[in-house]
């Protein structure tokens, strides 16, 4: 069974997956909106990616002969006000959720839980994936020109996201 400062810290976490995907949705639809399918089509993809990472935090609790409480999530932050921004946004998001999840490797190594160490080591090489992927997706913003990134930069982008393969 999982102590109970460990059941609390997975169910956190289960929350904030779920809130990563309620704020993808928020940043796929601000690109539909904006004409970008592609880049939104990514975004929506992402924020099942996310829900998939609940379920994996929930299933785990669940086998582990543990609680799980269903909370009420935290409402998405204001849209983004560019492309750029919104690569911004999905950078700081995913670094912040990569400190979190640390932070509970960390407390698993204090209690000397190794089935939840080993179980989150899967969480620990997702997020460097997802900010590798953010971060290269942010240069080649900034090659494409950044803020002012030329139309046709930012729909070539616009359709390799339409087309990208899913992830777990
Ligand atoms: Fe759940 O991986 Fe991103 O945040």
């Amino acid at each position: 069974r999982l102590s109970p400062t460990m059941n609390q810290a997975l169910n956190r976490q289960l929350t904030a997956e779920a809130e990563a995907a309620q704020s993808y949705l928020a940043l796929a639809a601000w690109a539909d909106d904006q004409g970008y399918a592609g880049i939104s089509n990514f975004l929506f993809r992402h924020a099942h990616e996310e829900r998939n990472h609940m379920m994996k935090f929930l299933r785990y609790i669940l086998d582990r002969g543990s609680k799980v409480k269903i909370d009420a999530l935290s409402a998405p932050g204001a849209d983004p006000t560019s492309i750029q921004d919104c690569f911004n946004k999905v950078f700081e998001q995913e670094v912040s959720n990569t400190d979190s999840i640390h932070k509970i490797v960390q407390q698993s190594f204090e209690e000397q839980d190794w089935a939840t160490w080993n179980f989150l080591q899967w969480f620990v090489k997702e997020q460097v994936e997802e900010e590798t992927l953010a971060l290269n997706l942010l240069d080649k913003i900034k090659i494409a020109g950044g803020e002012k990134a030329a139309n046709e930069a930012l729909l070539e982008l616009n359709q390799e996201l339409g087309h990208m393969p899913d992830e777990a």
